[in-house]
């Protein structure tokens, strides 16, 4: 899946869904050591088509010394519908938070985005050293933040999560995206590796984070219309959030 060219579905996306497509690629390539990471077979292009309008995900995949795991997900919905899905799974080894980044743009625009580094630690924060340079990122100005829903009490204080009401406000958006990106990789470079019984606690961390995610009904619903129930489950634990325990393929051990 180390693709150089640009991929079909990303030309069809909305303008800011491939800004960010383009710099999260690119911060990955200039910052970290990247190699392929293989998904389950025949899950690196989906289409389906349940009932209404066909759905279609593009999926690209590395994983890095310090990322057990780095996943960008385009979709689309239709013609009016477009997705971006981001996450970089840590290593348990290392003590890291969780970077994940959604956007969410319809016929009227974008109606969600969001970004956040979400702690992994048992005490819930994030290491001193993100909160240090994550509270001297310059503040930014947005019209309209979302509350955020019952599940997601696994987001930071730096979550931004938002409606973009103008281009500005969209180039906003990725500014932060790129702060929130720039910290993590220099942040993930310098890691040093916890104790085995530390390295349970974090990975327990990762797991509440994915149990959390999986409860995002709106993210299931989409999967559900096109492919049914079944597989909507099966690729909400296995792709979007899968727990790094329940992983068993020697394909992605490290090299
Ligand atoms: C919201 N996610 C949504 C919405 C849709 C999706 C349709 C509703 C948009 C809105 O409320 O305006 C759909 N998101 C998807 C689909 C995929 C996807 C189909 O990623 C993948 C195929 N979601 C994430 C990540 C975060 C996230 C990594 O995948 C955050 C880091 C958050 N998405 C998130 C949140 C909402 C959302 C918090 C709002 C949920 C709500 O208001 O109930």
């Amino acid at each position: 899946m180390l693709e150089t060219s640009k991929s079909s579905l990303r030309q069809e996306q909305h303008p800011l869904i491939c800004q960010l497509a383009d710099l999260i690629i690119d911060y990955w390539h200039r910052y970290l050591n990247l190699s392929p990471y293989s998904l389950p077979e025949g899950l690196g292009y989906v289409e389906g088509k349940l009932e209404g309008e066909k759905l279609r995900i593009e999926n690209r995949c590395y994983q890095t010394p310090q990322f057990r795991k780095m996943h960008l997900e385009l979709a689309k919905v239709g013609a009016n519908l477009d997705i971006l899905h981001c996450v970089m799974f840590p290593r348990p080894e290392y003590p890291l938070p969780m970077f994940g980044c959604d956007i969410v743009a319809g016929k009227a625009g974008i109606s969600a985005a969001i970004v956040d580094l979400s702690p992994t630690s048992p005490e819930k924060i994030l290491p001193q050293a993100y909160q240090n340079i994550l509270s001297t990122l310059p503040p930014s100005q947005f019209s309209q933040h979302r509350e955020l829903p019952p599940w997601a009490d696994i987001f930071s204080e730096f979550c931004l999560f938002i409606r973009p009401q103008t281009s500005q406000e969209e180039q906003d958006f990725l500014e932060q995206v790129k702060s929130f990106l720039a910290v993590h990789c220099q942040q993930a470079i310098k890691a040093q590796p916890l104790s085995p019984q530390q390295q349970k606690l974090y990975l327990e961390g990762q797991n509440y984070y994915c149990t959390k995610q999986q409860k995002n009904d709106k993210t299931r619903r989409v999967l559900e219309k096109a492919f049914g129930p079944d597989w909507a489950e099966y690729y909400m634990n296995s792709v979007l959030f899968d727990m790094p325990e329940a992983e068993t393929s020697e394909t992605n051990s490290r090299k």
